[in-house]
This record gives C-alpha cells, structure tokens and sequence, in this order.
C-alpha cells in the first residue's frame, strides 16, 4: 500500500490508520488505509478496500449534510493522486476545535460503563431501569477532549467543554449541529436497516470563523453501526464491521495488549465483504459504482 513516501507530499499528522498531507492552496489530502485496529492496536495486515469504503461513506455523508451544516470536503478525485483514488478526499484546511464530539443515541460502550456505575452518562442524568444498547429517550452530547497518539480520548462534561473551547456560544453550537447531524444519519439508517448507535464528529473553524464539519463523517470506524435485524437491548450487539475480527480475536488468546495477532485470510475475506456491504447499505449504492466514479483516468 501507498505510504507517506511514495506520495511525495508533506504529512501534516498520522493517525492508527489514516494519515493527512499537504496539498497546495490551503487544502489537504486526508488518506485513509487499510488498516484495521481492535481494542486500539492496529493489526499487522489490513482489510484490502477497508480506506475506500471508509472514504466513500464519508463522502456520501458529506454530500447528505450540507443543509445542517457546512463541511470540508472538496473532491475524491481533483487533486487526488493516482495512488490513493478511492481512499483519499481533498479537503480545506480548518483551525481544529479540541473537542471530540459524541452523540449518543443508544447506551452501550463505555457510556453503558458509565450509567451502570452513576445513572449518568458524561454527567448528564438518564432514567433508571435502562438495558444494555437500549435507544435513549433522546439523543445525548457526551464531549470528550482528543487525547494524543496512543492515549484514550477523556469524556468530559458539557460545562468542561465550555472551558476547553472558552466560549459558550460555540459549545452549544456544536451540541446541537452534533444532535442534528446524528439525529439525521441515524433516521437514513434505520430505513436502509442499520442502526447508528453513536458517532463521533470532529469541527473546525474557517478563515471566517465559521463552523465546518471536519474529519471523517459518519464512517464505521468513527460510528458504531449494528445491524437492525436482530437488534435486542439488554445486551452487547455485534459490530456491524468489526464482529468477526474481535470473535475470532477473542478465540486466540491475545491479551489486547501489542502487537496484535495476523488477522487470518478467512476472517479477512470475511470483514472486507462486511465492509462492503455497510458502504452499500448506508449509501444504498454499489461498491462498484464508487470505485468507478474514484478510478484514476
Ligand atoms: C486535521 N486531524 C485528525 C486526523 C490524523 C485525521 C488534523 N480539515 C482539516 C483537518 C481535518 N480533517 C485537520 N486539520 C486541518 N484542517 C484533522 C485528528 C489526524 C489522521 C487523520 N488532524
């Protein structure tokens, strides 16, 4: 797979498993690999189309929410190098915000964690009597604040997210552009017989000042996605995309802990058609149709 190097581009940050160059005009390249990570390690080999179903659900995405608010995309294909079509989007280049932003709109994860030990989730209170993965009353804005490299992101309160960003205004803006967001993806969803359970969006500010939707969008790796058919809270349901990794984890004895275990061929061949098939539920598209319109020329 295409690396930093062969790119001949300026890395301006990695990731576990998608990494960001510099492009000329202000804009960047955000690359997303195949790589697969569980339980935060990354694995020594990925999911061949992994970066390019990830890429085209955000586009998808991206496309679908301009009306809520503006996002940073600007094309798979002008200014894409050859090498990374169908994985890679140009996008503009924004002043980040620091905060991780959570909605939540089934309880599961560590927000089940959470209200199991305090009947709260991130300090907002919710009913008594909740069951594992059951949908909330209504969805919920649990921030977090980006942790480095390696570490865990830190779930903090909606008032601790009003003194990392120091303005009120914008905090509560991205509470609600965030409720929106999710509240819209996850109704699109349910029709096409997935649910979302939760998300994670990440925001910039434009020379203007301006509110821009940034990072990835919606994507299974920054989503947690659960088949609508057999959906049952009062447990842990399986991962749209990652369940047959983390079984077949969980059968070799690895401790969670580096380096992860070789992902077998079986199990490969079995999480790329998984990943296929959330880019053609969610988008209601072919895979296909995706790599045509990216393919270099
Ligand atoms: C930017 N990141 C995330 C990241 C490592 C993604 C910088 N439009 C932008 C974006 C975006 N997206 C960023 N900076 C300026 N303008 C996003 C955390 C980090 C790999 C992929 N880092």
């Amino acid at each position: 797979m295409t690396s930093a190097a062969d790119l001949d581009l300026p890395l301006v940050a990695s990731g576990k498993v998608r990494e960001i160059y510099a492009l000329e005009d202000d804009r960047l390249l955000l690359v997303a690999s195949d790589r697969i990570s569980t339980y935060d390690v990354v694995h020594p080999n990925g999911i061949p189309d992994k970066g390019k179903v990830l890429t085209g659900i955000s586009v998808f995405w991206f496309n679908k929410t301009g009306h809520i608010v503006p996002n940073h995309y600007i094309s798979a294909t002008e200014g894409v190098p050859d090498a990374v079509r169908g994985r890679a989007m140009a996008v503009q280049r924004l002043e980040m915000l620091p905060i991780e932003c959570v909605v939540r709109g089934y309880i599961t994860g560590s927000g089940w964690k959470d209200y199991s030990a305090s009947g709260s989730v991130s300090g907002i209170e919710l009913p008594p009597g909740l069951r594992e993965s059951q949908q909330l009353p209504t969805p919920i804005f649990t921030p977090s604040t980006k942790a480095e490299l390696g570490d865990h992101d830190e779930a903090i309160s909606f008032e601790r997210a009003v003194e990392v960003l120091g303005d009120a205004s914008l905090a509560g803006r991205l509470r609600d552009v965030s409720i929106e967001l999710y509240a819209f993806a996850a109704g699109l969803a349910r029709e096409r017989g997935v649910i979302l359970a939760d998300t994670k969006f990440e925001f910039g500010l434009d020379a203007d000042g301006g509110l821009v939707l940034a990072d990835e969008a919606l994507t299974p790796d920054s989503s947690r996605y659960w088949p609508l058919d057999g959906y049952e809270p009062g447990h842990g349901q399986p991962s749209f995309d990652k369940q047959f990794v983390r079984d077949w984890a969980a059968g070799t004895g690895w401790d969670k802990s580096p380096p992860a275990p070789e992902v077998p061929k079986d199990v490969v061949v079995e999480t790329r058609a998984k990943y296929v098939e959330a880019y053609e539920s969610v988008t209601g598209e072919s895979f296909g149709s995706w790599l045509s319109r990216t393919a270099a020329s």
